[in-house]
C-alpha cells in the first residue's frame, strides 16, 4: 500500500513538471564558491538595493558565499548624483560598509555610461547641449566625488562602461558627441587622480566578437598610449545557451587583453530562454520586447534537454577561465540568484528565467559540483 502510494506520487510529481526539472534542487554542496575558487580568482556577486539594505538572508548567503561584490545599480550616476552636486550615497555607503565587515572586494560600478545618466548631466545652463568644458568639468567632479569618498576602501572602479558599438567603432554618445573621442582618456585621467592606487577597468558586453574584441584592444591601447592608465578590460558575459556558439572567441579575447592588463568576467550569466533576435543578443538595456507565452516556455521549470545544455554550457566556460588565471582576477556573477536576476525583464520583462548557478531557493544548483571540482 505504502509503496503503491509513493509511486502514485511520483507519477503525479512527474505529470505535474511535465517532464521538467525542478528549480527546487536539492543541492548537497557544503563548499562555497569562495572556497572553491580562493586559489584562482576573485568570485564574485552583483548585489541589488534591497539585498544590501534589508534582506538578512541575502546578506548571510553573499558573506558565506563570494569574496567579491559589485552594485548592481546603487553606485551609477543616476543613483549617486541625481541633480548636480546633491549626492545620495546610503545604499552605496552600506554596500562598503559590508563588504569591509566581511573582507569582500569591491568593484565601482561604473563612472561613465551612456545609460542611467540624468539629463542635467549633458545640459547647459541655456538649456542647450553642455559645452565640451562643462561636460568634462562635470565628469571630473563626479568621478573625484566619487571615488573620493571610498578612497582607500573600493580598490577597482568599471570607469567606462560600454563605448563601443557591436562592430568595435566607438558608440555615438552624449560623451562621444559633446566632448569628443578623447572623453575615455580624460575619464581614466581623473580616476586615476582621484585614486592613484585604485586599480581602472573598460567593461562592455560582446567583447567575444572579434570585431568588438579588435575595436575594445585599439581603444585601451590609444587610451594607455595618451598617458592614462587602464589596468584592465572587464568582459560582461552576458550570454545563453549555445551563445556564443563559439566558446574559443571567448578564449582568444581573454588571451588578446591579457597582452594589456587583467582580464574579468564582471558580469557572468547564462539565459536558458529563447531570445528573440539572434543580432540583438547582449546586454543593450533600451531592448524592449512586448511579452509573450511562447518566449517565456519554462515558467514551472526547464526541461532536462535544455537544462544540460546549460550546464554544459556552464562548465565548459569555467574550464577556460580556470585555464587562463593566470590573466583573469575576478569572475563575478550578474546577480545572486535566478530570482533576482535582471534577466527575468530582459528582452521583455515578467519572464521566468535559470541564469546563475543559484536558484530561486538560494541553493547552489547541483552542476556546481563538476565546477568545482575542475578547481581541484
Ligand atoms: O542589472 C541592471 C538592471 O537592474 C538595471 O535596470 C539596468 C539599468 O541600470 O542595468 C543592469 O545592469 C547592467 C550593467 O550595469 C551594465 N551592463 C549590462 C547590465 C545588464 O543590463
Amino acid at each position: 500500500m505504502r509503496i503503491q502510494l509513493a509511486t502514485t506520487k511520483l507519477v503525479l510529481s512527474v505529470l505535474l513538471l511535465g517532464g521538467c526539472a525542478a528549480y527546487d534542487n536539492q543541492s548537497t554542496q557544503n563548499t562555497t564558491f569562495k572556497s572553491a575558487f580562493a586559489d584562482d580568482f576573485l568570485i564574485g556577486t552583483a548585489v541589488s538595493e534591497r539585498q544590501v539594505m534589508t534582506n538578512e538572508k541575502t546578506r548571510a548567503f553573499v558573506a558565506e558565499q563570494f569574496s567579491a561584490l559589485t552594485a548592481e545599480n546603487s553606485m551609477k550616476w543616476e543613483s549617486l548624483q541625481p541633480q548636480e552636486g546633491e549626492f545620495n550615497w546610503r545604499v552605496a555607503d552600506e554596500l562598503v560598509a559590508f563588504s569591509e565587515a566581511h573582507g569582500i572586494h569591491v568593484t565601482g560600478h561604473t563612472l561613465l555610461w551612456h545609460q542611467q545618466v540624468p539629463e542635467w548631466v549633458f545640459e547647459g545652463a541655456d538649456g542647450e547641449p553642455a559645452s565640451r568644458s562643462l561636460l568634462l568639468n562635470r565628469l571630473r567632479q563626479h568621478i573625484h566625488s566619487v571615488i573620493g569618498r571610498y578612497k582607500g576602501r573600493i580598490p577597482s572602479w568599471d570607469v567606462v562602461n560600454e563605448a563601443l558599438n557591436e562592430d568595435g567603432s566607438m558608440r555615438e554618445s552624449q560623451w562621444y558627441k559633446l566632448i569628443g573621442p578623447d572623453y575615455l582618456v580624460h575619464a581614466f585621467k581623473f580616476a586615476h587622480e582621484a585614486d592613484p592606487e585604485a586599480k581602472l577597468y573598460y567593461n562592455d558586453y560582446n567583447l567575444f566578437k572579434p570585431e568588438k574584441r579588435n575595436g575594445a584592444v585599439k581603444l585601451v591601447r590609444d587610451i594607455q598610449q595618451a598617458g592614462a592608465p587602464v589596468h584592465g578590460i572587464g568582459l560582461q558575459a552576458h550570454y545563453g545557451v549555445g551563445y556564443p556558439e563559439d566558446l574559443t572567441q571567448i578564449e582568444d579575447s581573454i588571451i588578446a587583453f591579457g597582452e594589456l592588463g587583467e582580464v574579468l568576467i564582471t558580469e557572468l550569466d547564462v539565459s536558458v530562454l529563447p531570445f528573440p533576435d539572434e543580432e540583438q543578443q547582449g546586454a543593450d538595456i533600451s531592448l524592449n520586447m512586448a511579452l509573450s507565452d511562447q518566449l517565456n516556455p519554462y515558467v514551472d521549470g526547464v526541461p532536462e534537454q535544455d537544462l544540460k545544455k546549460f550546464n554544459d554550457h556552464y562548465v565548459s566556460l569555467f574550464k577556460i577561465f580556470l585555464d587562463h588565471k593566470d590573466k583573469i582576477s575576478r569572475v563575478t556573477f550578474w546577480g545572486v540568484d535566478d530570482a533576482q536576476s535582471w534577466r527575468n525583464n530582459w528582452p521583455m520583462s515578467g519572464r521566468t528565467d535559470y541564469p546563475l548557478l543559484v536558484d530561486r531557493k538560494q541553493v547552489l544548483k547541483p552542476v556546481t559540483e563538476t565546477i568545482f571540482s575542475l578547481a581541484q
